[in-house]
């Protein structure tokens, strides 16, 4: 490589189910349209240890992982306007144009500009910017994160607050954000209402979050690991159960606390048969069950019809359906005014180094969220 590349050391998937390895990787400077990056700190996703497992249809290897992270913009390619060198920047693994049909719809989040390439680990011109020794290394969703400098285009980043710490509002770019946003822009829960929320990792906690702002009434947190229980109550989680301490399904167990149904219900595990236990918890006539779990290549959710025909209604959010450029900044800003809290979430704190220990605490259910300090 010329001096069109930059040294940086990077954490590398080599291939499904191994642990990532430290790489020293070359990094192509940024063509037009894009930015080049210094990841701060990142945060470590359920979603980065799925792909990594060899589950994710999508899954590339060899690839730097990680997509919630924190950086500053260190270098932009030809025709970048809307971030310069030395702003605070969150990556976007949903990218936001403005342009396309997705965009102008009003409808979504999902902006797919570079969509189909993202999903082939390269950049929207086809081509990577990660080397070692000239062999390609590929991008994941877009951000690459466990990389100390990472190249993204320029719709892919959220420009946000230079006072908020990276080290916290990393978790923004995708598991607080996502969790929040489920329940206050998917479901829209309202005053009064009741909720259930199956799974109390990152995602689900921040569904709390998001159901306490929105004033529920009820809010059920079920997992099957009781150490989530406490920081679920002190959210404002009002019940806490385990299924495993049930002898019926968890789903008649939830009917009959809620007078015949929750309102509203997010899946926040990415298992199948929760997702039916989400939805079968829900009130006839209105209630509706949100998915954001993510389940392997192959695995597929089912119900009884009559279920959705009686009135429940099934459905999935991304990124908490937020679209990230215009409203990222925006709940920065609420955490920086102490809206919600970020520093409950970050259970460990280590080096890139050991990031494959935050996998290990993520497998044995002792973490909430671990994040890396580059
Ligand atoms: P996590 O591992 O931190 O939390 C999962 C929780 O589910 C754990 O507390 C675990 O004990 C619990 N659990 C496991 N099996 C259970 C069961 N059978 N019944 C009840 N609880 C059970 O994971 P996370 O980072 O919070 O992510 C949760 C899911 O959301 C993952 O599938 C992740 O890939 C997905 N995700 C989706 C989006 C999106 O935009 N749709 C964004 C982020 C994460
Ligand atoms: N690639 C997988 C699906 C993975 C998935 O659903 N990703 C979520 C984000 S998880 C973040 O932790 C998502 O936003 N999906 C929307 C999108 O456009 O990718 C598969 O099944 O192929
Ligand atoms: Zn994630």
């Amino acid at each position: 490589p010329g001096q069109e590349f930059i040294k940086s050391k990077a954490a590398v998937a080599w291939a499904a189910g191994e642990p990532l390895k430290m790489e020293e990787v070359d990094v192509q400077l940024p063509k037009a349209g894009e930015v080049l990056v210094r990841i701060v700190a990142t945060g470590v996703c359920h979603t980065d240890a799925f792909t990594l497992s060899g589950e994710d249809p999508e899954g590339i290897f060899p690839s730097i992982l990680g997509h919630e992270g924190g950086g500053i913009v260190e270098m932009v390619g030809e025709g970048v306007t809307s971030v310069a060198v030395g702003d605070h920047v969150i990556p976007l693994y949903t990218a936001e144009c403005r342009e396309c049909k997705f965009c102008k719809s009003g409808k979504t989040n999902l902006c797919q500009a570079v969509r189909e390439t993202q999903g082939k680990g390269l950049m929207p011109d086809g081509t990577t910017r990660f080397y070692i020794d000239g062999e390609p290394i590929y991008h994941y969703m877009g951000c690459s994160t466990f990389s100390e400098y990472t190249v993204l285009p320029e719709i892919s980043l959220a420009k946000v607050n230079k006072d908020a710490p990276l080290e916290e509002v990393c978790l923004l770019g995708c598991g607080v954000t996502t969790g929040m946003g489920a329940v206050l822009n998917t479901a829209k829960v309202e005053q009064g209402d009741t909720v259930a929320i199956f799974g109390l990792g990152g995602i689900g906690l921040s569904a709390i979050i998001g159901a306490r702002m929105a004033g529920a009434s009820r809010i059920i947190g079920v997992d099957i690991n009781d150490s989530k229980f406490e920081l679920a109550k002190q959210l404002g989680a009002t019940d806490v159960i385990n299924p495993q301490e049930f002898d019926k399904p968890i789903q008649e167990v939830i009917v009959e606390m809620t007078d015949g149904g929750v309102d509203y219900s997010f899946e926040c595990i990415g298992n199948v048969n929760v997702m039916r236990q989400a939805l079968e918890c829900c009130h006839k006539g209105w209630g509706e069950s949100v998915i954001i779990g993510v389940v392997g290549a192959g695995q597929e959710i089912s119900t009884r019809p009559f279920q959705l025909v009686t009135g429940r209604v099934w459905r999935g959010t991304a990124f908490g359906g937020v679209k990230g450029r215009t409203e990222l900044p925006e709940i920065v800003e609420r955490y920086m005014a102490g809206e919600f809290g970020l520093q409950e979430f970050i259970t460990h704190t280590m080096g890139l180094d050991e990031v494959n220990h935050a996998f290990d605490l993520m497998h044995e259910g002792k973490s909430i969220r671990s994040v890396v300090h580059m």
